[in-house]
């Protein structure tokens, strides 16, 4: 702490960001998760974690629009081995129901893989639970850094149980409403749709950037009425070629969402040229800085970020290079800038 200096490079033995904070210093507790279990598509995003963290000390520490967002404290946990190990008896059987699209009837082997990943995913979402929550009890805000998109499972119960009812600001190409996909109960594309049958604290979803879904989801959420409300691509392209200020857009969505809101952003909602290797990218999608606004005014209307999680930011393969997790750690930066705001520890500059 005593030979920080926010305007140098930092030191190797710094934490997430170059930053100086052990975890009793830090307001905001970052735990990774590095797990990719029912990933159908690309592999890598068990990587980002690690990614991120390597490239967090390329970032310049000033803000333009947070003073000193790094001050109440950032720390990043280390990998759980036994995540890891988990992952990779998860993914493994996995891919042999993947390789079968799910048709398993009748094939004694990969029901029984299946029901392994099954109860991996079930163990890991305790695992998130169980770790998120103690934070929180100790006072600690948590961001959860995936990993697949079904990691924050566990961290969505345990923020109802400790806040209560709040709303989710979801950033996503996907719906990610898929009832059991692939056979997975707990698969990257049926995220939301667990949280939302099985959470009733989460009053209300919105959702930002869909542009690849089935029409199934698209009747699932529509069935949710004013549960759910859904910003498509298109929707947002149709107001923006109109004429229509981002401005305005976002503020319209940040009105759909109640007082508390966890913000869980799958960083494929961003357009592809910044997230080039995850795990299923679609074309369209918004700006990092259209969505650091989106968040900015989130946390300017009043609103409390009760925590947030950043999925499916995967590495080049052999690390080629460090793009995707470029732009995964800055906008990691704004999520904390953004939640120290809307927490009151940190002030916006106008
Ligand atoms: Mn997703």
């Amino acid at each position: 702490m005593l030979n920080f200096d926010p305007n140098s490079a930092p030191d190797a033995d710094s934490g997430v960001f170059g930053l100086p904070h052990q975890e009793k210093d830090a307001a905001l507790v970052l735990l990774p998760v590095p797990w990719e279990a029912t990933t159908s598509y690309g592999g890598g995003t068990s990587k980002g974690p690690a990614a991120i963290l390597a490239a967090s000390g390329q970032v310049d520490l000033f803000d333009g629009d947070v003073h000193r967002p790094y001050e109440p404290g950032i720390f990043m946990r280390p990998e759980s081995k036994e995540v890891r190990a988990w992952n990779k008896t998860a993914k493994a059987a996995a891919q042999k129901v993947i390789k079968l699209g799910g048709r398993i009837e009748g094939d004694k082997a990969a029901q029984k893989a299946l029901k392994t990943a099954n109860e991996l995913g079930s163990r890991l979402n305790d695992w998130v639970h169980r770790e998120t929550k103690g934070l929180m009890k100790a006072g600690k805000i948590v961001g959860i850094i995936g990993g697949d998109h079904s990691v924050p499972y566990g961290a969505f119960r345990a923020a109802a149980e400790h806040h209560g009812e709040y709303g989710l600001l979801h950033f996503d190409a996907h719906s990610d409403t898929r009832v059991a996909y692939e056979g997975f109960t707990w698969s990257h594309a049926s995220i939301m749709y667990n949280a939302l049958e099985n959470i009733p604290q989460i009053t209300r979803i919105t959702q930002v950037g869909i542009r690849d879904f089935c029409e199934q989801e698209h009747e699932f959420t529509r069935a949710l009425g004013g549960r759910a409300k859904v910003f498509f691509d298109r929707d947002i392209n149709r107001r923006r070629f109109a004429g229509e200020p981002w401005t305005k857009t976002a503020r319209e969505i940040v009105a759909t969402l109640p007082k508390q809101v966890w913000i869980s952003f799958d960083i494929d909602g961003l357009d592809p040229k910044l997230c080039p290797h995850t795990g299923t990218p679609v074309p369209g999608g918004l700006e990092l800085a259209e969505a650091a606004h989106l968040i900015g005014l989130v946390a300017r209307s009043g609103r409390t970020i009760i925590g947030f999680d950043l999925n499916e930011v995967s590495p080049a393969p052999g690390g080629k290079d460090e793009w995707d997790a470029n732009v995964g750690m800055r906008l990691l930066y704004k999520l904390a800038a953004w939640t120290f705001v809307s927490r009151g520890l940190r002030k916006a500059r106008e």
